[in-house]
């Protein structure tokens, strides 16, 4: 059998289930987060709220006719990345080879995981619930294309493997625009010459198809007899830097901690200074006894480079955490960065 090696994930109706996380009284009611004004747009909307046939990108004022029973929530970013550095940093714990593609989303390569695919899924799964309480919707194959179209079928909270001999049962029955590569403009180049499904599309040559839509239209030959050779992408840079330290034993002494702290301020700080960028999220993470980990953030309005004011907001966010248990771990980092040299150039723009 071929090698099932990537994984792609997607958080389930994320921001909108951050809110019914946050404020439980929400749950199973139809939640929509957006814009509040008249010219909003929906951002996401949960299951429920979808049943009345609201979904991302349409106008808020469209959406509370669809559904006026509907509570309606403004974004909060800045708890969605929170949540979403957790993910990420549980992902960083099963492989370095990820690609983030977007505040949700991930894929991971686990060729090198000697694990069983389903296993690693179901851990991902499960820890994701235990540190965030959410769900996300897992997809295996043997390459990206096929692992985001798995990821997708059972949603939410499911689990999808596609091996090569479900390709035709399960590529040829979908619209065009369900294929990686093909957007709008190109569905509609194709149902314009009574193309619609993939089961059309897959009678057509491969000349026909680069004619069509330039170079692109070989990948799509591939990809649609579920050949994808793109490799997972590890050269988007996660935009963090950081440090953290799993003590010998076990310490909720707050001036150990913070040595800790102002270690790590110093270490993130010269980091810094090497890749001239500075940066404005400091996250203080820590790992409790029972191995529960929790994570408390501050974004501030400027940009910062120093050791001391790292230090500082770390040391503040250190004191808002619950040091009743012992501590197992305790770590510190930075995100949300820029980098000085572009913001020169930028001023020349
Ligand atoms: P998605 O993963 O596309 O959507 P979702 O997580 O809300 O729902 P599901 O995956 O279960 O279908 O996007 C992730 C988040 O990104 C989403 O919660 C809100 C945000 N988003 C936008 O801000 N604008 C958009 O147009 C879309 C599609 C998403
Ligand atoms: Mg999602």
């Amino acid at each position: 059998m071929e090698n099932l090696s990537i994984i792609h994930i997607d958080m389930d109706a994320f921001y909108a289930s951050v809110e019914e996380h946050d404020n439980p009284k929400l749950k199973g009611h139809p939640v929509i987060v957006g814009g509040k004004s008249r010219h909003g747009i929906v951002t996401t909307a949960n299951y429920e709220a979808r049943r009345y046939g609201i979904h991302s990108a349409m106008p808020i004022f469209m959406a509370r006719e669809l559904c006026p029973s509907g509570i309606f929530i403004q974004p909060r970013m800045e708890r969605y990345r929170e949540v979403s550095n957790i993910v990420m940093d549980i992902l960083y714990d099963v492989t370095d080879v990820i690609e983030q593609l977007s505040i949700d989303e991930a894929y991971l390569d686990i060729s090198d995981i000697k694990q069983d695919p389903l296993y690693i899924a179901k851990t991902i799964k499960s820890e994701v619930f235990k540190q965030t309480g959410l769900t996300l919707s897992v997809g295996i194959s043997y390459n990206k294309f096929l692992a985001k179209l798995a990821s997708d079928w059972n949603k939410p909270n499911g689990i999808k493997i596609i091996t090569s001999d479900m390709v035709p049962e399960i590529l040829f029955p979908l619209p065009v625009k369900s294929v990686y590569g093909i957007g709008k403009k190109s569905a509609k180049k194709l149902n314009d010459i009574g193309i619609f499904t993939v089961d059309d599309l897959i009678r057509l040559s491969e000349e026909f198809l680069i004619e069509l839509f330039g170079k692109s239209g070989g990948e799509i030959f591939d990809r649609i007899r579920g050949i994808d050779h793109r490799k997972v992408d590890t050269s988007r840079e996660r935009k963090s830097i950081g440090s953290e330290t799993t003590f010998n034993g076990v310490t909720n002494d707050m001036e150990i901690l913070k040595s800790y702290l102002r270690e790590f301020a110093y270490e993130i700080a010269q980091a810094m200074k090497d890749k001239g960028v500075q940066g404005r999220t400091i996250t203080v993470k820590i790992k409790d006894e029972n191995f529960v980990q929790h994570t408390k953030s501050k974004t501030i309005n400027s940009y910062i480079s120093s050791a001391d004011e790292i230090y500082i907001i770390a040391g503040n966010l250190l004191s808002e955490i619950n040091l009743e248990k012992n501590l197992r771990l305790i770590g510190l980092t930075i995100s949300n960065l820029i980098s000085l040299d572009l913001e020169q150039l930028s001023l020349f723009d």
